[in-house]
């Protein structure tokens, strides 16, 4: 940032948990900026006005000509960088950064970086808790939703630190030119957000920028596309549900007829005692371990953390069992991957058969990757929300479907077609901002109804 250029307006696009903290940094510091949001009630309007009355906001509509004069863009990450008018701007060489752009120049400790299109929270909780066990002074947040969590730049502001341990989304990264992570992860690449990208090529391109200036990269061995694409000096470490290929992988092996987890030659902990339940996360413990012994937190503590954590309220989480039918929230299920692996791991659970909740926003996703596992374990799908229609055709007659016009209504479906042994799930593979205000709001919805059946 020239000095010039300081004393320009710097217009921050979007004001919900990212535009307010971007403009909590820019007061900080000094620096003159304005905000600007499409929406006339943006969700940050209050405190924003309330911490800075003083300072401009221009709501309704993104204005072309506050955009042109501007010194920089500070681009919220549910604003794409195709948007007409930000598009244009760029176009006239007016540049455009983003929170993790701004807190990467100015972070003065290591720095996690985790990304992918599943397992990033259950992974950076992991490693947060590793590194509070031993009282290492941790910082975690990002994508990451939740009490415990704040936007990257909020984060630098919340005390000394040593360690930031940051969930990062592919928007996120899109405005993110040098990140300088110790060590980054993409944990793994599956359909999501089509309805912003052009092409699977584009998605995993903007998750890529999670590598740029990284000292070291942790690589999922089971999914190809966690490879960086320009591979340079960093040092390399590897996780997979293979055996560990070397010192720096971490994989499986069977000691005495049971699955062990292991770095290189050395067994770590059985698997059986990992808390969290599903094989998917046994790679998440392994990315965490990995990530974790990479920036010098020792074995044991790491070991403490997977022995206790239980996992994060809304994914694969089993609220009660009622009449021999266990009642699963995966509302952080919002695409085709995530509902996939629920339904695998609860159907590894369960004795008799999975009637499923799906349904919301599809993102333009591919469902098709769900029908085998439709056809083996599921024995009815409730549809949800705008793309029910979409699932519906897709799924044809290889389930049986019923259709719910409320969350309240979808449990009572799904209670009376469940029997002894089987187990209902809610996995819409879908966002949800059709009919909630966010996936915990769904899921929080959900849980209020299965609690509510007698
Ligand atoms: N929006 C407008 N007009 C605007 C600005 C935003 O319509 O002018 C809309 C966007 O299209 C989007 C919504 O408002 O639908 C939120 O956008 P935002 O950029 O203001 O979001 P924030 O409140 O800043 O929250 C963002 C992340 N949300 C998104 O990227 C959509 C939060 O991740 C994150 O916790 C927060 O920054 C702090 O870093 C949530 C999320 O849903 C959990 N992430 C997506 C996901 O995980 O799939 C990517
Ligand atoms: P994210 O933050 O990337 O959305 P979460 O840890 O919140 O990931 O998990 C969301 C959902 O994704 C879980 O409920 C589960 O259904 C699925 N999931 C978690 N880990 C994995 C993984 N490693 N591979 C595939 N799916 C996963």
């Amino acid at each position: 940032m020239t000095q010039a250029m300081d004393n320009k307006l710097a217009v921050i696009v979007g004001l919900g948990k990212t535009g307010l903290s971007c403009a909590r940094y820019f007061h900080a510091h000094g620096r003159p900026f304005k905000v600007m949001d499409s929406r006339f009630s943006p969700p940050a309007l209050a405190e924003f006005e309330t911490e800075f009355p003083r300072e401009v906001i221009e709501l309704g509509g993104f204005s072309q000509q506050s955009l042109l004069q501007a010194s920089e863009i500070v681009l919220s990450p549910g604003i794409s960088l195709q948007t007409p008018e930000i598009a244009f701007a760029i176009s006239q060489g007016v540049p455009v950064t983003g929170d993790i752009d701004i807190f990467s120049r100015e972070v003065k400790a290591p720095v996690i970086a985790v990304t992918g299109s599943n397992g990033k929270s259950t992974v950076v909780t992991l490693v947060a808790e590793m590194a509070r066990q031993v009282g290492i002074r941790v910082a975690v947040g990002g994508n990451l939703d939740g009490r415990a969590s704040m936007p990257a730049l909020d984060l630098l502001h919340s005390g000394e630190r040593d360690l930031y341990v940051l969930e990062l989304s592919s928007f996120q990264l899109e405005t993110t030119g040098q990140l300088n992570a110790e060590i980054a992860v993409i944990l793994n690449l599956s359909e999501d957000h089509l309805d912003r990208y052009a092409s699977m090529q584009d998605y995993a391109a903007a998750k890529q920028r999670i590598f740029r200036g990284a000292r070291q990269v942790l690589v999922n061995r089971d999914d190809p596309a966690s490879e960086p694409w320009h591979a340079g000096a960093e040092k390399r470490w590897s996780y997979g549900l293979s055996a560990a290929p070397d010192n720096h992988g971490y994989g499986l092996s069977v000691k005495d007829g049971e699955g062990w987890l292991m770095r290189g030659a050395s067994y770590l902990m059985p698997v059986r005692d990992i808390a969290l339940v599903g094989r998917h996360n046994v790679g998440n413990a392994m990315a965490a371990l990995a990530l974790g012994h990479a920036v010098g937190i020792p074995d044991a503590a790491m070991m403490t953390t997977l022995r206790e954590f239980p996992g994060l309220p809304h994914r694969c989480q089993l609220l009660r069992s009622l009449r021999g039918v266990d009642y699963y929230n995966d509302s952080k299920g919002t695409n085709v991957g995530a509902t996939l692996v629920a339904i695998e791991s609860v159907a590894e659970r369960c004795r008799g058969e999975i009637v499923l909740i799906a349904g919301g926003i599809g993102k333009d996703a591919d469902f098709s990757p769900l029908l085998p596992a439709l056809e083996r374990y599921v024995k009815r799908v409730v549809l949800i929300g705008r793309d029910a229609d979409k699932l519906a055709r897709l799924i044809g007659n290889r389930a049986d479907l019923m259709r719910a016009s409320s969350m309240d209504e979808a449990v009572l479906e799904a209670a009376s077609s469940a029997a002894d042994g089987d187990a209902v799930l809610l996995s819409p593979a879908c966002a949800s901002f059709d009919m909630f205000k966010d996936f915990a709001h769904r899921g929080r919805v959900f849980t209020a109804a299965v609690e509510a059946l007698s």
